[in-house]
């Protein structure tokens, strides 16, 4: 069960981040901060307790907390973005991981990368995606980082997708969810695929917390292939976020 999560309030400067899309537009600020604060309810409706950060104007990106830290229930570690923008982020998101772990904080050093956006935990074992954003020598570090602590991890090598969970993300019941380049990828032989319909793309990023969904709205078939299994879910919408490359899952942190 998590209990906590650490959230940034998006900052007016988030219509610069970092994007690849170039047909969904800026980002409506106002609309963020209410789909933002919509995004607080559901998880608080899971029953957590929300640290909400201020927003950082010299850091577009920094509401995208997830890639800057990997909370697990032993340790915590601080990440070091790919995207040099947003390393300054990590210092950032310091004191608050501090106050939950003490002393039980490590990081990554650099000539590694890595964004938690591309860890994927299931159970005690993490994947770790190698993409633009995460390198093999920032794998490795995690990798021992987290031996250390008795889990297990492998590596994911991506072609396209911005981070692992883009593309992926762990439900119950051995069931994942996965969407293009991640479908039929025997790291995850052993688990039962809902394979999310190339339309709906940006619904393979879900978060389930402590027994319930919560998933981008407007994605009809995926929430149908969810409620089938029967999960309840929590619709939040996040598509100003989408404009930026983020993920739902990447706007929080949850342990
Ligand atoms: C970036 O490109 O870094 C941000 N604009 C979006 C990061 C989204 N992170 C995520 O989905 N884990």
């Amino acid at each position: 069960m998590y209990q906590n999560a650490i959230v940034r309030t998006p900052s007016p400067s988030l219509i610069s981040g970092l994007t690849s899309s170039a047909h969904l537009g800026k980002p409506d600020y106002p609309l963020a901060l209410e789909q933002h604060h919509n995004y607080i309810k559901a998880l608080a409706h899971c029953g957590l307790e929300i640290d909400i950060l201020p927003a950082l104007t010299d850091y577009p990106d920094a509401c995208f907390v997830e890639d800057v830290a990997l909370l697990t229930d032993k340790t915590a570690i601080l990440t070091r973005p790919g995207a040099h923008s947003r390393q300054g982020e990590v210092l950032e998101i310091k004191s608050s991981v501090k106050a939950f772990y003490k002393e039980r904080i490590s990081r990554i050093f650099e000539p590694a990368t890595l964004e938690a956006g591309d860890v994927l935990r299931i159970k005690n074992h993490f994947y770790i995606g190698l993409s633009q954003r995460t390198n093999q020598a920032g794998a490795e570090q995690l990798i021992n980082l987290l031996a250390k602590d008795g889990y297990t991890a492998s590596t994911i090598a991506l072609k396209e997708y911005l981070h692992l969970k883009t593309g992926v993300s762990y439900l119950d019941q051995e069931y994942i969810l996965v969407s293009g380049e991640l479908i039929d990828h025997p790291a995850f032989a052993q688990f039962k695929q809902i394979k999310i319909d190339a339309k709906e793309e940006y619904a393979a990023n879900c978060i389930m917390v402590n027994g319930t969904v919560i998933m981008p709205q407007n994605f009809p078939k995926t929430n149908k292939a969810i409620s089938a299994l029967g999960f309840p879910i929590i619709e939040v919408d996040v598509s100003e976020f989408r404009k930026v490359d983020g993920g739902l899952s990447c706007l929080s942190l949850r342990f």
